[in-house]
């Protein structure tokens, strides 16, 4: 029985080996990355059962997406559209420290799910319903799916969690604060940064934003720091967690790995502190090599963070 379902959309997705203009980028790895995907690796990896819901084209790609988030131990549901490509996201380095990131993911398979992609019966039977506000800005039909999936969620009692993971190139913060302040009150648990959490709602310091947002329905509100850490606030409680000191090789995924993390001790029933601690892990973890989600850890792993002072694990 999954534990957790969610759906977006993942794509195909190249990254510059070298660092420069794209133009002259020459070789490309090839893999895959979407933000609901990465949070059902996570989730996977930490020991919990995760189903993914998803579009891909009927393409090379799509067979890619479809065998490696399987590989994964995720359980896949990705409906083939013959009509529509898989999207694409090419990541290019244009300087050692700026990553690039453009999407070829209009009118792509992805963008076209529909509320009857989804399975009601799936997300009444799981604990955990996971969407990030990538999907409500891929089309209105993607849109209208997170509504219906929120809204069987919530009559279900199963738990909902979003996170905001504001994309610039898919809609203005205007467009997007709208829908967040539409939808927040339907939701359990949020994560945000702390520029995200101001799309929603406005106050000076971090502590204030995340008391503005729980007093907007979210039972957790989780504020990322990014290298800085990470504040909970959870039933009046503000926890801290401060970051984990890694050589960041590729910062894109770690708030999905952050999610990933929190979602998979929430689902383990760890206490709150450790919880939070899990999460810093996994965003510490996923910010160590290429690619957006391909460092996220096992339990096992989670230790390793804790180091030996020559760095080495004998
Ligand atoms: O959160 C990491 C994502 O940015 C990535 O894997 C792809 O879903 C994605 C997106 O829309 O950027």
């Amino acid at each position: 029985m999954t534990e957790l379902v969610t759906f977006g959309e993942t794509m195909a997705l190249f990254a510059a080996r070298r660092t420069g203009p794209l133009r002259f980028a020459r070789d490309f790895d090839l893999g895959l990355g979407g933000a609901e995907s990465n949070v059902a690796i996570g989730v996977a990896r930490l020991g919990h059962r995760a189903t993914w819901i998803g579009r891909v084209g009927a393409d090379e790609f799509g067979d890619l997406i479809r065998a490696t988030l399987a590989g994964e131990g995720v359980d896949v549901r990705a409906l083939s559209d013959p009509d529509a490509p898989t999207g694409l996201m090419i990541k290019g380095r244009r300087t050692a420290d700026l990553i690039d990131v453009r999407y070829y993911r209009k009118d792509s398979a992805g963008s076209r799910l529909t509320a009857t992609d989804l399975d009601p019966g799936l997300i009444r039977s799981a604990r955990v319903l996971h969407v990030s506000a990538i999907t409500p800005a891929l089309s209105a039909s993607a849109r209208e799916a997170v509504r219906e999936a929120i809204a069987v969620a919530r009559t279900a009692g199963v738990m909902v969690s979003l996170d905001v993971n504001y994309r610039k190139a898919l809609w203005t913060p205007a467009e997007a604060g709208s829908w967040l302040r539409e939808t927040v009150g339907d939701v359990d648990v949020l994560f945000a940064t702390e520029a995200e959490g101001r799309l929603i709602a406005d106050a000076a310091g971090a502590e204030a934003l995340a008391k503005a947002l729980a007093a907007l329905g979210p039972k957790h509100v989780l504020v990322k720091f990014g290298a800085e850490g990470a504040m909970e606030l959870s039933g009046g409680v503000v926890r801290r967690a401060a970051p984990y000191r890694v050589t960041e090789v590729d910062s894109v995924g770690a708030g999905d790995a952050f999610a990933a993390g929190w979602l998979a001790d929430w689902l383990a029933g760890a206490d709150p502190d450790r919880r939070l601690g899990t999460a810093c892990a996994a965003g510490a973890f996923a910010v160590t090599s290429q690619g957006d989600w391909e460092s996220l850890p096992r339990r096992a792993d989670l230790t390793l963070l804790t180091h030996p002072a020559d760095g080495v694990n004998r």
